[in-house]
């Protein structure tokens, strides 16, 4: 009788069984919360990877989804949390500007300007500033913050990073753990990790407050990160690279949290 009890009550599930439920209650999560950066991860749905087996009986979008649950989960959890964002109408018009290191050679020539993406395949690829601003476009105004204290909502306008890793097929680069961003000279730089990097709300940024970016705001391109402090926010681009150790980071190198997180 004992027996015949236990085995009612703790008829196991099939592992097959488990995943469909862990499925359909991850997914139903996803949808909840983050339709908005649904179209930022449409790449990862076109990867021809499958894993054959795992998946049986799984309608279709649900088997992607779960194929890609490692990359696609990790970046989830932190996009779904979204810093706040005000009207156009509360951004400040005389914004400010905190250091310029690495952007103070005068013969800095914005014409002969490259983005410089170091892919992980080693091949090097070069992308104009008017190729980026023909991508979609996108904004974003909120309160921007220095580790020195100060903060500011401000407006700045750009492609969503996600949108250009997307845009140049660097899904290989993607499933590493950190992005580095150098300016051209290589004194300034910073590391990220890639979780962040792809939150739907970091832009690469060419205008503020709707105009070109001056010199002191890091023209031409800039980096727009509002799930971290300003110090992360690197003025004027040069290169971008991609691994699975932490990038150089001068900040960090100099004492302050790597992560510098809000
Ligand atoms: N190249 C470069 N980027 C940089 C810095 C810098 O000194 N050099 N300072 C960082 C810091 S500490 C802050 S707070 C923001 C300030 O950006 P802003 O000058 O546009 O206000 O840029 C960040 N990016
Ligand atoms: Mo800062």
């Amino acid at each position: 009788m004992k027996n015949l009890f236990h085995k009612r009550i703790a008829k196991p599930l099939t592992v097959e069984q488990q995943i469909k439920r862990r499925t359909f209650i991850s997914f139903g999560t996803f949808f909840a919360l983050s339709a908005g950066a649904f179209a930022g991860w449409k790449w990862l749905y076109n990867s021809p990877k499958e894993v054959a087996g795992v998946t049986g009986n799984v309608r279709a979008p649900l088997r992607r989804a779960l194929n890609k649950s490692e990359l696609f989960f990790r970046n989830f959890f932190s996009n779904s949390h979204l810093v706040r964002t005000y009207p156009k109408s509360r951004a400040a018009i005389d914004v400010r500007v905190n250091s310029m290191i690495g952007i103070d050679d005068e013969n800095f020539k914005s014409d002969k300007w490259f983005l410089n993406i170091k892919s992980t395949d080693g091949s090097l690829l070069k992308v104009s500033i008017d190729e980026i601003r023909s991508l979609p476009k996108t904004e974003i105004v909120f309160d921007f913050k220095c580790v020195e204290g100060w903060d500011q909502i401000q407006h700045w306008t750009g492609l969503k990073l996600i949108d250009f890793l997307d845009h140049y097929h660097l899904e290989d680069c993607v499933k590493k753990k950190y992005i580095g961003l150098e300016t051209p000279n290589g004194k300034y730089y910073v590391g990220l990790e890639m979780e962040s990097a792809v939150h739907p709300q970091t832009i690469l940024a060419y205008e503020m407050n709707g105009k070109p970016l001056s010199i002191k705001h890091g023209a031409p391109l800039r980096l727009i990160i509002p799930v971290k402090y300003g110090i992360k926010n690197l003025k004027r681009i040069g290169t971008m690279s991609f691994s699975d150790t932490r990038p150089r980071d001068y900040w960090a190198e100099r004492g302050y949290d790597y992560y510098s997180g809000l």
